[in-house]
């Protein structure tokens, strides 16, 4: 037995030349699920060893959080300059920015955490180009950016990298329950037609990640990758949108070409550098991210309906606990709501209440 690096290697190599079909199918399930555990021990090897070192992470402030990935050189510097606080160098030179550097974006009461990353070029996810500590900063993002130029806009390079990296975009987790037994073997049901996996598919898969007495369901037409995916447990979802900037140094029917060859994606045009679409771009930023805004309402008081509390959509009476004062959810006794998320007036409610946009919130405390 070799060590992980050629196990992986080996691994690749013979899925590479076996051909998909009735006959190997059973035989890839099992050679992807051993490449997903091998690869999940590489990492845990590789966080261990690098010990110290820099470290991209960075605190989370603001009210979402939202990372721009792309190569170098597209615009990223430009765009957080335009759009935030922060001062980011712009360079002509790949790899300008080495550290992540974060922003806030001030917008309609909503303060957005915008974090410039590094270029990521191919291979990133093996390391190259410091690309993993770059995408361990991506992983903490609410919402990636992936920009793109109207020069360079091969965005399945990114895609791909973000993929072998963890990252899942634009999808949900599965919906599977496993019930783990101590005898009986596996038992494999499904409220759907399974029409990419067979039942042998799954059993081995399972077994491969050391799961031989449950019962599985599962509740949508899902392929191995899916599966691998859910029992290795470490992947993130995530969403994305593409921006395609440096418009101005093209045609219109040129840029129209470009966004006809990122089909699939919900593209954004602009120039940062030329200030077009920018404050469009701010509203859009705002628009996903679905924030609530909270009216307050001091016990006895009239409620300040001028300086919303933005929060997320589907935070809790507790979430605006936290942000109002650290010993708020200790002194919680109830609290009340007006507003859309009240099934009546000033309905009393408790911590876990969820709130919905322009609510107006009364928190009433232990003294
Ligand atoms: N013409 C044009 N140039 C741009 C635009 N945005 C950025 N640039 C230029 O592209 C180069 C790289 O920009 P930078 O923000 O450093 O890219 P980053 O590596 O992605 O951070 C700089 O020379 C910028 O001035 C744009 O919209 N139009
Ligand atoms: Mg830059």
């Amino acid at each position: 037995m070799g060590n992980i690096d050629e196990q992986i290697a080996d691994i690749e190599a013979e899925l590479a030349k076996t051909k998909y079909n009735k006959n190997t199918q059973h035989h890839i399930g099992k050679l992807k699920a051993k490449m997903a555990r091998l690869k999940d021990d590489q990492e845990k090897r590789r966080a261990a060893s690098s010990g110290g070192g820099k470290s991209y992470a960075v605190k989370k402030s603001g009210n979402a959080t939202v990372a721009l990935v792309g190569f170098p050189s597209v615009g990223k510097s430009t765009l957080l300059n335009k759009i935030t606080d922060a001062t980011s160098e712009v360079g002509r030179y790949e790899f300008t920015t080495l550290d992540v550097v974060p922003g806030i974006m001030d917008y309609q009461g909503a303060k957005v955490q915008i974090l410039d990353l590094p270029g990521i070029i191919k291979d990133a996810s093996k390391g190259k180009g410091r690309g993993r500590e770059v995408i361990a900063a991506a992983r903490s993002a609410d919402l990636l950016i992936l920009m793109v130029d109207v020069f360079r806009y091969d965005i399945d390079i990114i895609v791909r990298e973000l993929y072998k990296a963890g990252m899942r975009i634009n999808s949900k987790p599965v919906d599977i329950k496993i019930y783990k037994s101590f005898r009986g073997g596996l038992n494999v049901n499904h409220t759907v037609e399974m029409t990419k996996m067979d039942e042998e598919m799954v059993k081995n898969i399972m077994s491969s990640y050391g799961i031989i007495n449950a019962d599985i369901v599962l509740r949508e037409d899902i392929d191995e990758d899916q599966l691998i995916d859910y029992l290795s447990g470490n992947k993130v979802y995530v969403d994305a949108i593409v921006v395609l900037n440096k418009i101005d140094l093209l045609p219109k029917e040129e840029v129209d070409k470009v966004i006809e060859a990122l089909d699939g994606w919900n593209v954004f045009r602009m120039s940062a550098e030329k200030d077009l679409m920018i404050e469009q771009f701010k509203q859009e930023i705002f628009d996903i991210c679905q924030f609530v805004r909270i009216f307050l309402k001091p016990q006895g008081q009239d409620a300040d309906l001028i300086e919303p509390l933005v929060i997320k959509e589907d935070s809790t009476v507790g979430i605006v606990c936290d942000y109002l004062h650290r010993d708020f959810r200790e002194k919680f006794r109830y609290a009340r709501v007006w507003g859309p998320s009240a099934k009546f007036p000033g309905q009393r409610v408790s911590i876990g209440h969820v709130l919905k946009d322009e609510d107006v919130l009364s928190i009433v405390v232990r003294k």
